[in-house]
């Protein structure tokens, strides 16, 4: 849907779920075009896609190859997330398209809950508060949880900068800390795994904190949870695509792991069925930066980037496959 559309002024898509901070976060010389969504944007007049040179996206809405072709002059994408790999950054950058992303901003945010969702997988939290609110303590003990930070070994899968703020925490409760990751981490002592299967022998809890896309779909697979072993724990703050979800399913039901805690899913809004039924997991809807003051944060970011490319400044976070250098 058309806004304040004007010739002189320089055109915005806005693509995604609606953001106030966002909408509201543009001056003047700024004409914005909302839509929420592919289904929304097939309302787009060409005249105005003609137009379109810059793009806010709020969500996780996709921006690939396509959709990024139907804007002739575009220069900047804007997306709302550390992670981007629903935009795709190899078509922009052979197409002298800058693309920015929001990281930093949410990493200690991201690495509360990554902790949090770990200690509530473990000790029980979920099902422990069901029993305090039915009244059951009254009456009877709730049982001891099988599972303990005390006596575990994790292995984080990507140590960036969301892996090294969850591995701080680790370390402050004592747990030791390996990583797996294609290449060291600069500045990071914990032992590196060049190999995920050998680390994955050697520890009995996974973090999973890597981007999405081709290079890390499905690398958490039948095999892998084997190697994990019986006690083993998969915490996933990633992408719902670098874990194999029917091999976790199938690992959670006969006890080739012992439990999982997932904020993020292959089909997201979705949650199988067979997942959501099982008494080994903790299940979040994606929330791991979503509190007012990061999410506030993270839209800002999307705004000032926009912003200071219209300004004739760099872009201040742009991601590593753009061919702009950052501030
Ligand atoms: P980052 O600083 O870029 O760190 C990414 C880490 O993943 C690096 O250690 C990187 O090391 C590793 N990695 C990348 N590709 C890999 C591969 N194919 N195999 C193994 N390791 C790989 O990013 P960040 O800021 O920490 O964010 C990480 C990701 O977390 C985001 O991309 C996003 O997917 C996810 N995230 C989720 C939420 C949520 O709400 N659940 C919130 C924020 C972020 P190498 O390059 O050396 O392999
Ligand atoms: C957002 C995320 O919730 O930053 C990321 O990579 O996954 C989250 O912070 C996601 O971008 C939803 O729009």
């Amino acid at each position: 849907m058309a806004a304040n559309a004007s010739q002189d002024k320089i055109d915005l898509l806005i693509y995604g779920p609606a953001k106030p901070v966002i909408e509201g976060g543009f001056p003047d010389k700024f004409a914005l075009h909302k839509f929420a969504n592919q289904h929304d944007l097939g309302r787009l007049a060409p005249d105005v896609a003609a137009r379109i040179r810059g793009m806010a996206v709020t969500g996780l809405v996709a921006a690939d190859a396509a959709m990024l072709a139907r804007f002739p002059k575009l220069e900047i994408v804007s997306t709302f997330g550390v992670g981007y790999d629903h935009v795709d950054a190899k078509y922009a950058a052979a197409h002298g398209i800058v693309v920015t992303n929001t990281p930093d901003v949410l990493t200690e945010e991201v690495a509360d809950v990554a902790l949090g969702l770990l200690i509530a997988t473990a000790r029980d939290f979920i099902k422990a508060e069901a029993f305090a609110r039915a009244g059951k303590w009254a009456t009877q003990g709730f049982p001891l949880s099988r599972a303990s930070l005390r006596d575990r070994k994790v292995g984080m899968v990507g140590m960036g900068r969301i892996g090294q703020a969850i591995a701080r925490r680790l370390e402050a409760s004592l747990v030791p800390v390996v990583y797996h990751s294609r290449n060291p981490a600069k500045g990071v002592s914990y032992q590196h795994y060049p190999s995920l299967m050998e680390m994955a022998k050697d520890v009995d809890t996974l973090i999973l904190i890597t981007p999405g896309g081709p290079s890390t779909a499905k690398i958490i697979n039948a095999e892998v949870l084997k190697a994990l072993g019986p006690r083993g724990i998969v915490i996933n703050v990633a992408r719902g695509s670098v874990v194999d979800e029917p091999a976790l399913i199938a690992a959670l039901k006969d006890g080739t792991i012992q439990a999982a805690g997932l904020d993020v899913f292959a089909n997201e809004p979705h949650i199988p069925e067979e997942l959501r039924a099982l008494p080994n997991v903790v299940l979040l809807p994606h929330i791991a930066s979503a509190s007012v003051t990061t999410r506030t944060a993270m839209d800002q970011l999307v705004v000032d980037n926009i912003k200071a490319w219209f300004d004739g400044k760099p872009p201040l976070t742009p991601v590593a496959e753009t061919p702009v250098k950052g501030r």
